[in-house]
């Protein structure tokens, strides 16, 4: 997968996508949002790939949405163009398979939007992130009002867009905005380890697991329950569910084969 502003690995199963516009500290502009659609479509779609990371390497997540190509558009531009970000960001939320962000340095406005969408955030104890698009005269245009008081519960989003104030790892993790704080030079190995476990399980019980938590955000209890115990069934259709329970009883570990 040839990219110009993202790079993609492919390792034991374990995809790293790297933002790679270091000279703008990872600014999204619209060839990156549409490369990440791509490969979000491609790695949802390879069996081989278990669980995918995205990162902005070790200095900067991303800085937000590229404000000079945002700059001189105007209502009906926006209003009308096809949103490659909703695109991109929507294929890396559904993704059947765990995504975790590996978050170093600034993760502000888009770039913190785009860790939204990542199943799980791990920051490094340098991260700083932050939606201050408020200070640009905007909102967060990328999912910001809907996911963030999703995770973090109405009051405190409404505090960090509101103010616009960029918040350290420390009250990140305090808030539930990130799973989990470590040294900087440590962050992608975390977040490798943390893949390989999610990889080792039985890997349609853990999609049809996301699918539940995914989609029951969007139903009422009564609904996400019968959602749950319909995929809760399927599963006892699997390959995978007799694996598991029979290596429960024969004291062993699962040799999970995700089907
Ligand atoms: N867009 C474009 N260029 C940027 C951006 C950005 N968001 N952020 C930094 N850059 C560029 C700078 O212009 C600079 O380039 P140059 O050297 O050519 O002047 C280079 O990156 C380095 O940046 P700084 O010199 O500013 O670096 P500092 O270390 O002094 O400051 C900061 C770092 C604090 C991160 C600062 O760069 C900053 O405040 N950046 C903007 C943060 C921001 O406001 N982000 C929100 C953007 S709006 C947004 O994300 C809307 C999303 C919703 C719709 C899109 C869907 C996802």
């Amino acid at each position: 997968m040839a990219f110009e502003t993202i790079v993609v690995e492919i390792e034991d199963g374990i995809a790293t996508i790297t933002l790679n516009r270091p000279e703008v500290l990872n600014a999204l502009n619209s060839q990156v949002f549409n490369e990440l659609a791509e490969v979000a479509a491609n790695l949802g779609a390879d069996d081989s790939v278990r669980a995918v990371i995205i990162t902005g390497g070790d200095k900067v997540f991303a800085a937000g949405a590229d404000i000079k190509q945002m700059a001189s558009l105007g209502a009906v531009d926006v209003a009308t163009s096809v949103r490659p970000s909703r695109i991109a960001f929507d294929r890396l939320e559904n993704m059947s398979k765990p995504v975790i962000a590996a978050i170093n340095g600034y993760a502000l406005g888009g770039g913190c939007e785009l860790t939204l969408t990542a199943d799980i955030r791990i920051a490094a104890d340098n991260a700083q992130l932050g939606l201050p698009e408020i200070k640009l005269g905007i909102l967060p245009g990328g999912g910001g009002t809907q996911r963030l008081p999703r995770l973090i519960g109405a009051g405190k989003a409404k505090e960090l867009i509101f103010s616009g104030d960029f918040i350290n790892a420390e009250e990140a993790l305090r808030i539930g905005l990130v799973n989990k704080v470590v040294p900087a030079d440590q962050v992608l190995a975390e977040a490798k380890k943390m893949a390989k476990k999610f990889a080792s399980r039985g890997a349609v019980a853990l999609s049809l697991a996301k699918t539940c938590i995914n989609e029951g955000q969007r139903m009422d209890l009564e609904m996400g329950l019968q959602y749950e115990h319909k995929c809760f069934s399927l599963l006892f259709a699997t390959e995978d569910q007799k694996e598991g329970m029979k290596s429960f009883m024969e004291k062993r570990k699962p040799n999970f084969q995700g089907k």
